[in-house]
């Protein structure tokens, strides 16, 4: 089964949105398969961050990740990649739509509260970037056959 990575930036921390951000995945259908608090580091940040090491931004983005606390998390299901991209939004939040997590919560691009893997390649790369495989858990929701036929 497909699997993202996802993560609650410092800003969604802070924020106490924690709860409503994990909503938005609950409720869509998504299984959460792991979940971790963690003060990031900064050899973590920038091996996360590494294809954006050449860009402006790169030292505030390490910088910031690393300021307070993260929440990293596994979510497993159907075209989960994608799909949680969508529900995230645009990278600026000015631009991300409404409805989006971005678009309804955020304002600035450097505080866009929610990390989200792009492709099915660079889920599998930061999932165990981030996570042990003892630390995921594999199981199947009881409400399975209310989503999928
Ligand atoms: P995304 O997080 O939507 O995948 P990205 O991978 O292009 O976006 O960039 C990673 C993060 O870097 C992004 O969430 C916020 C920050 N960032 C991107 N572009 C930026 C910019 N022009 N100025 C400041 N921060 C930026
Ligand atoms: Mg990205």
């Amino acid at each position: 089964m497909e699997r993202t990575f996802l993560a609650i930036k410092p800003d969604g921390v802070q924020r106490g949105l924690v709860g409503e951000i994990i909503r938005r995945f609950e409720e869509k259908g998504f299984t959460l398969v792991g979940l971790k608090l963690l003060k990031v580091s900064q050899e973590l940040a920038q091996e996360h961050y590494d294809v954006h090491r050449e860009r402006p931004f790169f030292a505030g983005l390490v910088d910031f990740i690393t300021s307070g606390p993260v929440v990293g998390m596994v979510w497993e299901g159907e075209g989960v990649v994608a799909s949680a991209r969508k529900i995230i939004g645009a990278t600026n939040p000015l631009s991300a739509e409404p409805g989006t997590i971005r678009g309804d919560l955020g304002i600035n691009i450097g505080r866009n509260l929610i990390h989200g893997s792009d492709a099915v390649e660079t889920a599998q790369r930061e999932v165990s970037l981030w996570f042990k495989e003892e630390e995921l858990v594999s199981w199947q929701p009881t409400i399975t056959p209310c989503l999928h036929e």
